[in-house]
């Protein structure tokens, strides 16, 4: 047992837990954390130009990587700040730890500085909150924390510091984290029935959801579907599940939905959902044809509380998504379905798929070599698939993921689980934007694109000189059409061409801003220009510079992008 600051306890324990990233700012509430931080190698520090940025890239990591992300931030605005993308996480069911300063507690109540009841404000958008009252409480409570953000359905928590707590000693004796959370088998007899129902489904559908992403669930999706020759939907977090290519992956349901995945699942008789909430964003709920009303759902999920919330389902499995997989592919095997994959009704579903596939890409060809200026935004959002790897790390933010140009997604492959940082349903513009530099701090080799929107880069724009100082080579590749073209679709197709506060008159120059904060910065216009252009920035990216491409691109959009807002 040793007698050490708190903030040096604060440190200590990070270590243990294996954190590697810190992302903050300092305030005088915090300094005594930031100072234990001060020249040790394991831990590094990510200074953030709002917090904003710090909880969306605390988000991403752990959407690509499982682990909690941390953030350090002061008391009261600094804490505050955090509070949207906290948000998305805590929807996105994404770990986070936050370790925020607070108020002095001698002062507490009676107008400390920055003082204000942030436990009381992240309620709703937390696990778990605790004000630590007493010093030889940090230690225990930074413990809890991670295993509370790490076990069951992850999400955000937050231990608030006080400040005179902050300042004191403490006694730390060799901390030893609680560590991953033990897995949880599903229910035999649920398992038995699953099998059973999949078995005698003419037209199963799986749905893959975050769930199974977090749950590392992508090689069992993948066997199940074959066994069976069942497609696969994903929501948006699930994306990657099973590579884009695989002849039975369908697409994405809810916002990035197409054409196949809005035909599968209404007529699906038996859907089952992996990690998946069939929530509206996810799923695009309509009552008149998602999620199928008369299919029989089978739902697993860690969460016993989202058995049956959105759908109805009739075999609900608790459990890890990989393990209740592996227990109904084993009951599957027992069941001898030799020959499943490839029988008449399995052949069927393949080939309608592979005939709406090829339908799906010559509607896109089209688009995707148009010769038009300004630049029409599948060609863009083709040459950026083209330019990146397969195993690049990708970033969709909310109106290019959404209606808006034409959604990226649909037409934008991904090729690999964990590859992804994108909202959750909450929905944020600039999420994935802000959140982006973290793909090359957790993928340091493999490339990295964020497609977004010019409004919603706008709101986070000031992430660029946190790259630019890490040397983080990630591209945004903004999606310019001078407004916020999901919303204005909306005002294009449903309240006949009147355009309100959808449309920026002044033409910012992105490529000037990138490049006064550091970055490389580019505008493109002609479409000759777009893979030129693509190349100079992976060029600047390998050598540590981050880069920013404005493409000029048309306001029009695809057919059907205001579907979601018809009753
Ligand atoms: C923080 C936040 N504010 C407002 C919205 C509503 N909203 C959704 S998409 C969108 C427009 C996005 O514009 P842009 O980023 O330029 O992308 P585009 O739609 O043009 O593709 C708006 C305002 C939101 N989802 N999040």
């Amino acid at each position: 047992m040793t007698r050490i600051s708190a903030g040096q306890a604060v440190v200590d324990v990070l270590k243990a837990e294996g954190v590697k990233f810190v992302f903050g700012m300092p305030g005088g509430h915090t300094i005594g954390i930031y100072d234990a931080l001060y020249g040790q190698q394991e831990i590094s520090h990510v200074l953030v130009r709002h917090e904003q940025h710090a909880a969306s890239m605390a988000a991403g990591y752990a959407q690509l990587t499982g682990e909690p992300g941390v953030c350090c931030v002061t008391a009261g605005p600094g804490a505050t700040n955090l509070v949207t993308s906290i948000a998305e996480a805590f929807v996105g069911a994404l770990p986070i730890v936050i370790i925020a300063g607070r108020g002095a507690t001698r002062n507490a109540h009676r107008g400390a500085s920055q003082e204000i009841d942030q436990v009381r404000i992240f309620g709703p958008v937390t696990k778990w909150g605790i004000r630590v009252d007493r010093p030889d409480l940090i230690v225990e409570s930074l413990r809890h924390a991670f295993n509370i953000a790490r076990s069951g359905k992850p999400g955000p928590v937050l231990v608030d510091i006080p400040q005179d707590v902050l300042a004191s000693e403490v006694e730390f004796a060799d901390y030893r984290p609680v560590g991953k959370p033990a897995k949880l088998r599903g229910d035999a007899a649920q398992i038995k029935a699953a099998a059973t129902a999949l078995l005698s489904a003419k037209h199963p559908l799986i749905v893959a959801g975050g769930g199974a992403s977090a749950a590392d669930a992508a090689d069992e999706v993948g066997r199940l579907a074959e066994m069976l020759g069942i497609p696969v939907a994903t929501t948006l977090a699930g994306r990657g599940i099973l590579p884009d290519d695989h002849p039975l992956a369908a697409g994405g349901l809810g916002h990035h939905r197409q054409e196949i995945t809005k035909r599968l699942l209404p007529e699906a008789d038996v859907v089952l959902g992996v990690g998946a909430r069939f929530e509206q964003q996810e799923t695009n709920w309509k009552p008149d044809y998602l999620p199928a009303p008369q299919a029989t759902y089978i739902q697993i999920d860690i969460d016993p509380e989202e058995i049956g919330r959105s759908v109805v389902a009739k075999v609900g499995i608790v459990g890890d998504a990989k393990l209740v997989l592996q227990d109904i592919l084993a009951e599957l095997a027992g069941a001898n379905v030799a020959g499943r994959s490839n029988d008449a009704a399995a052949r069927a579903r393949r080939e309608a798929l592979s005939r709406q596939r090829a339908e799906l890409e010559s509607e896109i060809a089209a688009m995707a070599t148009s010769e038009s200026r300004p630049l029409h935004p599948i060609r863009v959002i083709g040459r950026i698939r083209e330019a990146f790897p397969r195993h690049a790390t990708v970033g969709i933010d909310v109106g290019v993921l959404a209606q808006g140009m034409g959604g990226a997604f649909p037409y934008f492959k991904i090729y690999q689980p964990r590859s992804t940082i994108v909202p959750s349903s909450f929905y944020g513009m600039g999420f994935s934007a802000s959140a982006f530099p973290v793909a090359r701090l957790v993928y340091p080799d493999r490339p990295a694109a964020c497609l977004v929107g010019d409004g919603s880069f706008q709101m986070v724009m000031n992430i660029l000189p946190v790259a630019a100082e890490l040397r983080l080579g990630v591209t945004w590749c903004i999606l310019n059409d001078g407004a916020l073209g999901s919303i204005r679709d909306i005002q294009t197709q449903a309240f006949s061409e009147r355009y309100i506060a959808t449309e920026f008159a002044f033409d910012l120059d992105f490529a000037k801003l990138a490049q006064a904060c550091g970055c490389y910065g580019e505008r493109v216009t002609e479409p000759s220009e777009i893979d030129k252009a693509l190349k100079r920035a992976i060029e600047a990216n390998n050598s540590g510079k981050p880069a920013v491409l404005d493409f000029v691109v048309a306001k029009e959009r695809l057919k059907g992008s205001v579907e979601f807002f018809k009753r």
